[in-house]
């Protein structure tokens, strides 16, 4: 087993891995930047090492002083959270290269999924289901609008670089190929420097459901069962849950049968996650494969009562997986809590917390680095805390939730805890019948008296 690990990363997630590696007696080394010199991870870790200012391409971006945090403490292994190193192939080979085991997929699995028309072309080759669309990239506006009428309109173009929904364009008649074609390929430029297009059936009203995945390096793999990460704003997630209120028992294991045929194909090695799109029908297709543990893994932790990091550290020493697959024993629901303004377009709100009170109580956990006194830093993601309530039913998961927000008391910062607190009480949300566009409409209402 590994003797020390050093942890790529800040905030909640860096605190979450600590814990875990603590408790299996392996030593931790924390890098940070000078923003963060009080975060409770460097107070945490064995040993912590400033790599650099509060930009983070100057800090947890730049490879070349995490490579010498590691030199100087001499860790065995890396383990990048999720964000800023975490889906970077060339930063997996630079650690393999050194001898330091990177806790994640090999860089060549990493890219096989990092491009989005080779993810896709390797599912149709594993027989996983994916939306109809254009064989590879678009060469021209001719050669589009021909895919486009073959598929049949609406249709959406996408970036083969994109994430977030940069570079995605939904065309609903010929007429409009034209000049959403041109600002796809310029938003996709601008964004990732790669304007390459392709185009796919747009799918209307879908859910977003993704599969928790996990291989060995034996070529094993096994589902965790699923996420249900629909209610988004523009592509952020802001709550998930499991089971998904849709699935049929039927549907969850087609699904995890066609997870693990993805993650099987590429002889995937860690924790990963296949997003599925599933449409009102019930049919559903591969989007894209993230090749880290998520913001949203403690969601999978609470239903199969599993330490994913734990077992993610487990399979990179070379641990054998059983190859069981998991079924929800209980319901539970994450709300993403951010320094953010809810009820003036999700400003960031960065500032001194003055008071901090967590929820508790049975069934409650909150993951956070915050505590009172702590200034947020405008330099880095918004996102502050998770609280997680699970019980035994969807209902009594959303009345712990709305009775563990009403006990967290954040005072200094705008959060959005009053946005949950309302969405908890929303009877569409309540039905579990909604889509990906959920919150088009969602009246935010107005803030309370104090904000
Ligand atoms: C789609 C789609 C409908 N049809 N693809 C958004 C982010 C990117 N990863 C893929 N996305 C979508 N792809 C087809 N063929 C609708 C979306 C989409 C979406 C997907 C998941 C969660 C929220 C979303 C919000 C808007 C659009």
């Amino acid at each position: 087993m590994f003797e020390k690990i050093l942890i790529a990363n800040r905030g909640e997630i860096a605190l979450r891995i600590i814990r875990t590696c603590k408790e299996m007696g392996i030593k931790t080394v924390a890098v940070y930047s000078t923003a963060d010199r009080d975060s409770l991870h460097v107070r945490f870790a064995d040993e912590a090492v400033c790599i650099g200012p509060p930009n983070s391409a100057h800090s947890y971006l730049n490879i070349p002083r995490i490579m010498a945090a590691i030199e100087i403490t001499n860790a065995d292994a890396l383990h990048p959270g999720y964000g800023f190193l975490a889906e970077n192939a060339d930063f997996a080979e630079v650690c393999t290269e050194y001898g330091i085991k990177f806790i994640g997929p090999t860089p060549k699995q990493m890219r096989k999924m990092g491009d989005k028309i080779t993810a896709k072309e390797t599912m149709i080759k594993a027989g996983v289901p994916v939306v109809p669309g254009s064989a590879g990239l678009i060469k021209n506006i001719k050669d589009g609008k021909a895919s486009a009428k073959k598929i049949g309109y609406p249709i959406i173009l996408k970036a083969t670089a994109g994430g977030g929904g940069k570079g995605m364009r939904v065309v609903w008649k010929e007429e409009d190929f034209e000049e959403n074609w041109d600002n796809a390929r310029n938003e996709a430029k601008a964004s990732f420097t790669n304007d390459g297009i392709y185009l796919e059936k747009f799918v209307e009203e879908p859910r977003h459901v993704e599969i928790q995945i996990i291989g060995d390096q034996y070529g094993n793999a096994c589902h965790l069962s699923e996420r249900d990460c629909s209610i988004q704003r523009r592509h952020q997630k802001l709550l998930e849950e499991s089971p998904s209120p849709f699935l049929s028992e039927e549907l969850r294991e087609k699904m995890g049968e066609a997870a693990i045929k993805a993650a099987k194909s590429i002889k995937y090695e860690g924790v990963g996650t296949v997003e599925f799109l599933v449409d009102k029908h019930g049919d559903f297709f591969f989007m894209e494969m993230n090749t880290r543990i998520q913001v949203e893994h403690t969601v999978t932790e609470e239903v199969i009562n599993y330490d994913l990091i734990k077992e993610q550290i487990k399979v990179a020493d070379g641990m054998k997986i059983l190859g069981d697959n998991y079924t929800p024993k209980m319901h539970a629901i994450e709300c993403r809590i951010n320094a953010e303004d809810p009820f003036n377009d999700f400003r960031p709100n960065p500032g001194k917390i003055t008071s901090f009170h967590s929820p508790k109580g049975q069934g409650v956990r909150v993951d956070t680095h915050v505590y009172a006194g702590m200034t947020i830093s405008p330099y880095y993601d918004s996102m502050i805390a998770k609280v997680i309530c699970r019980a035994q039913t969807r209902g009594e998961a959303i009345a712990k939730m709305s009775r563990a927000l009403d006990e967290f008391i954040i005072d200094g910062i705008k959060t959005t805890i009053p946005f949950h607190q309302k969405l908890m009480k929303d009877e569409r949300f309540i039905s579990g019948k909604f889509d990906t566009g959920f919150l088009n409409d969602f009246d935010y209402g107005d803030p309370p008296a104090e904000w």
